[in-house]
């Protein structure tokens, strides 16, 4: 609801509070439906009144808000937000979670000066909105727009980028050390989410940061929720922490806080370290803060994070601390959409919804991957029950929350702790039992040493379910999963298959789940792809691939979503005369050697394809087979190509990435010497279209 704009800087803060702490409400259901509101509660659409929003330009401009001009800024960005992010799809709960915040350490540091370092970057909207990029906002996760995270190359005031979560305080960490070594008197911020927290890397930088005591603030937006509900013993300890009266800044608290603080050497840091905890003992109860405190921080909290003055004064106070500071702020994820704060895990992160009642748009129509995998895992766990699943912090996007609801005491969600997700599953298998680890392939990358040291090493039956494989679209570079193919591929003992549609993914999660001999992973896109052989799947059989297409002129060969793409080049290249062979590879390890083989001396030349990195991938896999045979085809390689690629449509990505079945024919058509005969006698006539940009 829009308040009437006072003009800048009418007036100044005081230490006045504000309200009742805020506290999250019983968690909502996973999958249920956005409540119907009613419609006051919806965000007021737009009108033509000024909005102080309009003004802000820069953080400068936010610095001269008076604390009531800020309030109204507040309320104004959360429905800019939630109006934009209605057309756009994104990260809605978690910005408007941390608008209070964000207005708050704005007004209070200097940035670029001072470096706020935000972890995973999904909420930090509003700080995009305060940094010049309010009219972008509109373009956020478009193709050639905003990132939905932020970058270090998008703005000066994103001094580091993320997406993958808990890097904050290790990379604030830097930044301070280097402040330290020139000298400079800047001060340095990670923002981490509660959820964030429980990585191992988060705790590994708490550990490292308040060993060195240089000065650093870790800024811990806690609303008790990570993508689901937030998850282990440091999340329960955060609870009781919560249940303690608000902290209030008041100028008193401030300077027996500011006197009690170690500066300089050791020695005088341990003289003073009785002083510091009677201090903010003093500010907080004994027992509160204590594990922070033990380990050397100054805890201060827990705050309400929306309330604008007292956060305004407790960072002025923060910022005049020396030594490590934690700063425990309480806030609503979703706060002011009562649709998303009641529904939070819903309004994380989606797609287009309808900003008056929080509708999102229909499912589309068919089974995901997603679906296949979990339907079929449900089957299996009926009648074994040494199937174990685990998640890290992932339930709903890997749909392991359908197997949690039927097997609760065997389903595990971890935190965000992909590195123990992986380590747990395997010390399951080495004791007979069949664990699940379903992950994203983008965050699988974490626990890279694991699979390799304690999984594959072992020959241990872990079994990796790889989500979100290939290009995945809006999310964008942090989050493609294309680096998988290439970083299993070369993994002894590991055996990788790729499913090309939703019937062949059934079949090969009941094969990866009867494979007993050591790891394997199944990996496959976001979406679903419907039956590609209608007449029925193949068995599944260990490194076994199935021609789809037989034909003379050239060999097709592909891995996954890759298969689609074979298919429709042979088609096109069909209408051209020219006849394929078209073999779904199934498994990138160990590759079906006699197949491939046998179509590459048949057909005299080979085109690849797949959707990861094309630089150790599948075709690298491929190219290897053949050297090692000594067959020397004409052989192309299609897959991504050697940078980062942008956020967009998977479909414009795929057409820039030169991943399209009129690519795959262009390829082929480039590979064979002259122009053939061709088998089925008509005249090769090429388009066009086929014939331009060979690449
Ligand atoms: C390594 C890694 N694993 C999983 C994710 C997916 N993910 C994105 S945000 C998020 C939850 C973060 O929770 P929190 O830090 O509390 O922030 P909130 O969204 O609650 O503000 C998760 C699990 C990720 N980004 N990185």
């Amino acid at each position: 609801m829009r308040h009437a704009p006072t003009p800048i800087g009418t007036s100044h803060f005081t230490s006045a509070t504000e309200k009742e702490a805020p506290r999250m409400d019983s968690q909502t259901e996973m999958d249920s439906q956005p409540e119907t509101q009613t419609p006051q509660y919806a965000p007021q659409p737009e009108n033509h009144a000024p909005r102080l929003l309009d003004q802000i330009n820069s953080p400068t401009d936010v610095k001269r808000l008076s604390s009531e001009q800020l309030k109204t800024l507040a309320q104004e960005i959360r429905v800019y937000l939630t109006q934009t992010v209605a057309k756009t799809g994104g990260h809605l709960a978690p910005s408007l979670g941390v608008v209070e915040l964000t207005l708050a350490l704005h007004k209070v540091y200097d940035l670029p000066k001072d470096k706020l370092i935000w972890d995973v970057g999904h909420q930090g909207y509003v700080h995009k909105i305060l940094t010049g990029r309010r009219e972008q906002l509109p373009t956020i996760r478009q193709h050639g727009g905003l990132s939905g995270f932020l970058r270090i190359d998008e703005s000066p005031f994103d001094l580091f980028g993320a997406g993958h979560a808990s890097t904050s305080i290790s990379a604030a960490m830097g930044f301070a050390k280097a402040r330290d070594f020139r000298g400079s008197k800047h001060s340095v911020l990670a923002l981490i989410g509660d959820g964030a927290l429980t990585g191992g890397m988060a705790l590994e930088g708490l550990n490292n940061a308040a060993d060195d005591g240089t000065d650093i603030t870790i800024v811990l937006n806690d609303n008790e929720m990570s993508i689901a509900e937030n998850v282990g013993a440091l999340a329960t300890y955060l609870a009781k922490l919560r249940m303690e009266p608000l902290y209030q800044a008041g100028e008193n608290t401030a300077k027996r806080m500011i006197a009690g603080m170690p500066v300089g050497s050791n020695l005088i840091k341990k003289a003073a370290k009785a002083a510091k905890h009677t201090a903010t003992h003093f500010a907080t109860p004994a027992h509160k803060g204590l594990l922070f405190e033990e380990m050397g921080f100054t805890y201060i909290g827990p705050i309400d994070g929306h309330d604008l003055s007292n956060l305004v004064n407790v960072f002025q106070h923060v910022k005049r601390l020396k030594g490590p500071v934690l700063v425990h702020v309480l806030t609503v994820k979703g706060k002011g959409i009562p649709y998303a704060e009641a529904n939070s895990r819903t309004y994380h992160g989606l797609g287009k919804f309808s900003p008056d009642d929080g509708k999102t748009e229909a499912k589309t129509a068919g089974v995901s991957f997603t679906d296949a995998f979990v339907e079929t895992l449900n089957d299996l766990a009926e009648t074994d029950d040494k199937i174990v699943g685990i998640t890290a912090a992932m339930p709903d996007g890997t749909g392991l929350n359908k197997f949690a609801k039927l097997h609760p005491e065997r389903f595990f969600d971890v935190g965000i702790a992909e590195q123990h997700a992986v380590v747990f599953a395997a010390g399951l298998a080495a004791e007979g039992f069949k664990p699940v680890a379903a992950i994203y392939s983008t965050f699988l990358q974490r626990a890279y040493d694991p699979i390799i040291h304690d999984v594959a090493l072992q020959h241990l039956p872990v079994r990796f379910f790889l989500d979100r494989g290939g290009l995945v679209g809006d999310d964008g570079g942090t989050h493609h999963g294309v680096f998988d193919l290439a970083y299993l591929r070369c993994v002894p003992n590991l055996v990788l298959m790729a499913p090309k549609d939703t019937d062949e993914m059934r079949a090969m999660t009941r094969f990866a789940l009867s494979y007993d001999a050591g790891p394997i992973a199944v990996r496959y896109p976001r979406g679903g792809q419907d039956s590609l052989t209608p007449s029925g799947v193949c068995p599944v059989e260990l490194g076994r691939a199935e021609v789809l297409r037989r034909g003379a002129d050239t060999a097709l060969v592909a891995l996954g979503a890759g298969v689609k793409i074979a298919l429709d080049a042979a088609d096109i290249l069909a209408r051209q005369g020219i006849e394929a062979t078209v073999i779904n590879a199934r498994f990138c390890k160990p590759l079906d050697a006699e197949t491939i083989l046998s179509a590459a001396r048949r057909c005299g030349s080979v085109v690849t394809v797949e959707d990861g990195v094309a630089s150790g991938g599948f075709g690298s896999a491929v190219l290897e087979l053949l050297s090692e045979q000594g067959l020397a085809v004409p052989t192309s390689v299609i897959g991504l190509p050697d940078h980062f690629i942008e956020h967009g449509p998977v479909p414009v990505l795929r057409d820039l990435a030169g991943l399209t079945a009129e690519d795959m024919a262009r390829r082929a058509l480039a590979l064979l010497p002259s122009r053939p005969a061709p088998s089925n006698g008509k005249a090769a006539v090429l388009p066009e279209k086929l014939t331009a940009g060979v690449r």
